[in-house]
C-alpha cells in the first residue's frame, strides 16, 4: 500500500536519536573531580600522571585550572603530589612515586582495580592469565604489571592463534574495561576453541558502563543514518561506540572531539542522525553537536534509553582524609571556645 503524505512527512523528517546513557561514567566521574578538588585543596600546580582520563577538552579544562600532566613519574618534581589516573598503574609506579618521595592520589577507577585484584588472585594461584585488550593501552599496561609473567596479552580474534601457554590445564581469560562485548565474546570463543579448560573471570571486567553505552547506540543506530559519536581518538570505549553503532546497522559513523569537527558533507541525504558519547565526554560537547545539528534543521531530539544508570563511588582515600580533616579544622576554629 502506497503511504499517505502524513507517513511520507513523518518518514522523511531529519530528527535526531539520543542515545542514553551516555558520556560520563562513575569512574571518570570520580577521577575529574578528583583533580578539581586537589587543585582546591593543595593549589597549582598539581601533577597528574598520563591524561587523567583520554578526552582533550577535559585535559585542557584541568590545564587552564592548574593541573600539569605529565608522562611518566620521573618527570615531577621531588615531593610534590602527582594523580594517577583512572585507567591504573602498575605497582612498579607506585613505587617509582614512594622512592621520588611524591604524595600519591589513585584515581584509577574502582572497576579497574577490581580486574587488578583478580589478576594478583590468579597469579598467586599459578593460572596462565589471557588478558584480552588493546596493546600499548595505559589500563592493560596498569593491569599487566600486576602480574608480568603469569598474564598474555590477547588483542583481539586475530591474535589468538599466537597464544602460548605454559599449561594449558590452568588458565583464565581475563580483560580491559572498554571493549567491545562482541568482539570480546568472539575472542573467548576463540580462545575456548584452543583452549577448552579456559575458565571465565568471576564478573564481567567490561564494565556496566562500557556495556551500557554499547546497548543504546546499537538501538540508536539501527535506525540511523549517521551516527556521531562525541569523543577523543585515544578513548577506547569511544571508539567502540563507532564500531558498535556501524555494526548494529547505522549507514555510517564519526567519531568527534567538538562539533566544529562535523563536515556538513556527512549530512547529504541524511533523515536521522544518531547522537552518543563516551564515558569520557562532558556533556557540554554533546549539546555543542546537538546546537550544531539544530542549525541546520535536526532541531527535533528522542532520546533512546534502554536503562538508568544510578552509580556513583566516593573520592579516592587520600583525598577524603584530607578534606575531612580540613572541614573538621573549618568546624573548630569556628565553634566557640566554651564548645571546645
Ligand atoms: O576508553 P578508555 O579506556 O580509553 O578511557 P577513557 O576514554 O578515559 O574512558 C574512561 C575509562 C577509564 C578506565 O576504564
Ligand atoms: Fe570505571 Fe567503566 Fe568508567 Fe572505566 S569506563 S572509569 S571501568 S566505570
Amino acid at each position: 500500500m502506497a503511504p499517505t503524505m502524513g507517513n511520507m512527512t513523518a518518514t522523511t523528517a531529519r530528527r535526531v536519536l539520543l542515545a542514553a546513557p551516555r558520556g560520563y561514567c562513575a569512574g571518570v566521574d570520580r577521577a575529574v573531580i578528583a583533580v578539581e578538588k586537589a587543585l582546591e585543596q593543595y593549589g597549582a600546580p598539581i601533577y597528574v600522571r598520563k591524561e587523567i582520563v583520554h578526552n582533550k577538552y577535559v585535559v585542557q579544562t584541568l590545564e587552564k585550572k592548574g593541573a600539569i600532566f605529565v608522562d611518566e613519574t620521573e618527570e615531577v618534581p621531588e615531593g610534590s603530589i602527582v594523580i594517577f589516573s583512572a585507567h591504573g598503574v602498575a605497582p612498579v609506579v607506585h613505587e617509582e612515586a614512594r622512592q621520588r618521595r611524591l604524595a600519591t592520589i589513585d584515581a584509577t577507577c574502582p572497576l579497574v582495580t577490581k580486574v587488578h585484584k583478580e589478576a594478583v588472585r590468579f597469579a598467586k594461584e599459578d593460572y596462565d592469565i589471557l588478558l584480552i585488550g588493546h596493546e600499548g593501552h595505559e589500563e592493560v599496561i596498569g593491569t599487566s604489571g600486576e602480574a608480568p609473567d603469569h598474564i598474555t596479552l590477547v588483542d583481539g580474534p586475530g591474535d589468538v592463534e599466537n597464544v602460548q601457554l605454559r599449561d594449558e590445564s590452568k588458565v583464565v581469560w581475563l580483560s580491559q574495561t572498554t571493549l567491545s562485548v562482541d568482539e570480546t565474546m568472539e575472542t573467548v570463543d576463540a580462545l575456548k576453541e584452543r583452549f577448552p579448560a579456559l575458565i571465565s573471570p568471576p564478573s564481567d571486567d567490561i564494565c556496566y558502563a562500557t556495556q551500557n553505552r554499547q546497548t543504546a547506540i546499537k538501538q540508536v543506530a539501527a535506525e540511523a543514518d549517521l551516527v556521531i559519536v562525541v569523543g577523543s581518538k585515544n578513548s577506547s570505549n569511544s571508539v567502540r561506540l563507532v564500531e558498535v553503532a556501524l555494526g548494529a546497522g547505522a549507514k555510517t559513523g564519526h567519531l568527534v572531539d567538538f562539533a566544529s569537527e562535523i563536515d556538513e558533507a556527512w549530512l547529504e541525504g541524511v533523515t536521522t542522525v544518531g547522537v552518543t558519547s563516551g564515558a569520557s565526554v562532558p556533556d557540554v560537547l554533546v549539546e555543542g553537536v546537538l546546537e550544531w545539528l539544530a542549525e541546520r534543521g535536526f532541531g527535533d531530539v528522542e532520546v533512546i534509553q534502554p536503562m538508568q544508570e544510578s552509580l556513583t563511588f566516593s573520592l579516592p582515600k587520600e583525598l577524603r582524609r584530607d578534606l575531612r580533616a580540613e572541614a573538621a579544622a573549618a568546624v573548630a576554629e569556628a565553634a566557640p571556645a566554651e564548645t571546645l
